[in-house]
């Protein structure tokens, strides 16, 4: 349809015009659950064809394709914009200006929702903790919806009418637009620095990600990471969670006399930390915030710690690949960003670390506007070959080593995952080398040249087998 032909259809029908603004896959499940709520749904998208426009109902007859549209934004009754699109996008941001009301899937998500959400953010850690709260909640029995940044679309939970409770794991995208979300439980997990191209800088993105607490009911925070706390409604109930010994009533570690380690809850002992499949002090912090945000939401503690000693951990996230001549390699292409990154290279460097062992680290792809200096006091305690790749890796080098990069790290410059591969051959080959582990955990997107963090890590994956076989 044209936009001629459009706007004369607005014309004839007024106002109420919902116009969904991206058609991914949140775009596609708003433009169905509008249309299905009798809304009037126009579409918009900068591709020309769209891949999942032939799924769209047909009685959406307003597609607007091969770019954003502004004439049809400036028509709508409301904006329904997807994480991906920048608010800052000209169309978007003239309307905008124009005050038409901008928001997102979860919004439409929240109105509509009558059973309790957890509602869960971070920098990293998301997936891993609403995928263990969504797990604790079927093995407690309850009929749970798990979705949001996840991959599954929030609005498709609502399909299920005997949703007791929905898990959603949720982006500072999807939160720049949503007001009073209401959630039963909301927590930001942790803070470091990620997206921050799309929302300016640090202080933005911290608010997008504090709109989580508007409307909350309880809150579970991090003691070590202060970003975490709600800067409203201090007075909420509140579970934290940490790496040292916890308060009454509290999550967090306490190591005994051997050594030990504990997952506890004030001076109670749960669950020693090698009954845990997932590894690493990051992932002792992830556990405990399951625990907690289950806590909450009313899921007995006996199921929650059978739920965590089952668990294998996500793909893509620290994850053993396969050990080839005796080296040990792990895909972590889902650390996307520096904390993610560092928690990976501390928990991994602390395992060979006490056999003399050192890291070769693969890092790369496209930056984000990080400041990768704050990376180089991790690579030089745990790194002794530095790979570098994708579109971001010049800039990458020269941030490390204005941070004083140690000459004990040799870098080298491969461009691609294949010749980061042709030199693991060459510099694993000398003893010299100290590398006992090899670790994927980019700090970057991968869009440069990939599709995704998976594509990435599958490749990766790919190429440690075919080593094998050499
Ligand atoms: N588009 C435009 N103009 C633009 C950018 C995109 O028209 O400037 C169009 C594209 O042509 C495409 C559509 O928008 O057709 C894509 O929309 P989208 O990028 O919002 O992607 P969706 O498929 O709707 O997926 C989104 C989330 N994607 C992003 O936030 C980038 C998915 O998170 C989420 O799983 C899904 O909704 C369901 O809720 C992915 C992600 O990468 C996993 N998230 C980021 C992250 O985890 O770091 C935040
Ligand atoms: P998200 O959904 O927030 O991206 P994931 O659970 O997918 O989080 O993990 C993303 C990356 O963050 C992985 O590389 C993982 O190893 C790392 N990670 C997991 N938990 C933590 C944590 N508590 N702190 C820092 N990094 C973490």
């Amino acid at each position: 349809m044209t936009a001629n032909l459009a706007t004369e259809t607005l014309l004839h029908r007024g106002n109420g015009l919902q116009v969904v603004v991206g058609l991914g896959q949140s775009g596609l499940s708003v433009a169905r659950y509008l249309a299905k709520q009798g809304y009037q749904v126009a579409v918009t998208d900068a591709q020309v064809m769209p891949a999942l426009a032939d799924q769209l109902p047909a009685d959406i007859e307003i597609r607007q394709f091969g770019g954003i549209d502004a004439e049809l934004l400036q028509q709508a009754a409301r904006i329904i914009i997807s994480p991906g699109i920048s608010l800052n996008t000209d169309a978007v941001a003239a309307a905008r200006q124009a005050n038409i009301p901008v928001v997102s899937d979860i919004q439409l998500f929240c109105e509509a929702c009558t059973v309790p959400i957890v509602a869960i953010t971070g920098s990293n850690a998301k997936s891993t903790v609403t995928t263990l709260v969504g797990q604790m909640a079927v093995d407690a029995g309850i009929n749970v919806g798990v979705g949001g940044n996840i991959g599954v679309p929030a609005l498709t939970l609502l399909e299920n009418t005997d949703m007791e409770l929905a898990v959603l794991e949720l982006s500072s995208f999807q939160l720049e637009t949503v007001t009073n979300l209401n959630a039963k439980i909301a927590t930001v997990l942790n803070m470091s620095p990620d997206h921050l191209d799309r929302h300016g800088d640090m202080l933005g993105y911290h608010q997008a990600k504090h709109r989580i607490f508007q409307g909350a009911k309880s809150v579970v925070i991090n003691r070590e990471d202060a970003l975490t706390r709600p800067l409203v409604a201090d007075n909420l109930p509140r579970v934290s969670t940490g790496i040292h010994a916890p308060d009454k009533g509290q999550y967090g570690l306490i190591i005994d006399t051997e050594g030990q380690t504990y997952i506890a809850r004030g001076t109670e002992r749960l669950l020693s930390a090698d009954k845990l499949l997932i590894k690493g002090r990051h992932n002792l912090l992830n556990a405990q915030a399951a625990l907690a945000l289950g806590e909450l939401a009313g899921l007995p503690l006996d199921s929650m710690l059978d739920t965590l000693q089952q668990f294998t951990g996500l793909d893509h996230r620290c994850q053993y690949v396969a050990n080839v001549d005796g080296i040990d390699y792990f895909n972590d292409s889902k650390g996307t960003n520096i904390g993610s990154t560092m928690a990976a290279i501390e928990g991994l460097g602390a395992v060979y670390a006490p056999k003399d062992g050192k890291l070769l680290l693969i890092l790369g792809g496209q930056g984000k506007g990080q400041a990768f200096g704050e990376l180089t006091p991790f690579i030089n305690r745990y790194v002794s070959q530095l790979l570098l790749i994708g579109e971001d890796a010049q800039q990458i080098e020269q941030h490390l080593r204005t941070a004083k990069l140690s000459g004990d790290v040799a870098l080298h410059q491969c461009q691609t995952l294949e010749a980061a591969f042709d030199t693991i051959q060459q510099v694993t080959v000398s003893s010299l080398s100290q590398v006992q582990a090899v670790l994927l955990s980019p700090a970057c997107a991968s869009f440069d040249q990939y599709s995704g963090y998976a594509a990435r890590g599958e490749h990766f994956s790919q190429l440690v087998n075919q080593l094998g076989t050499i």
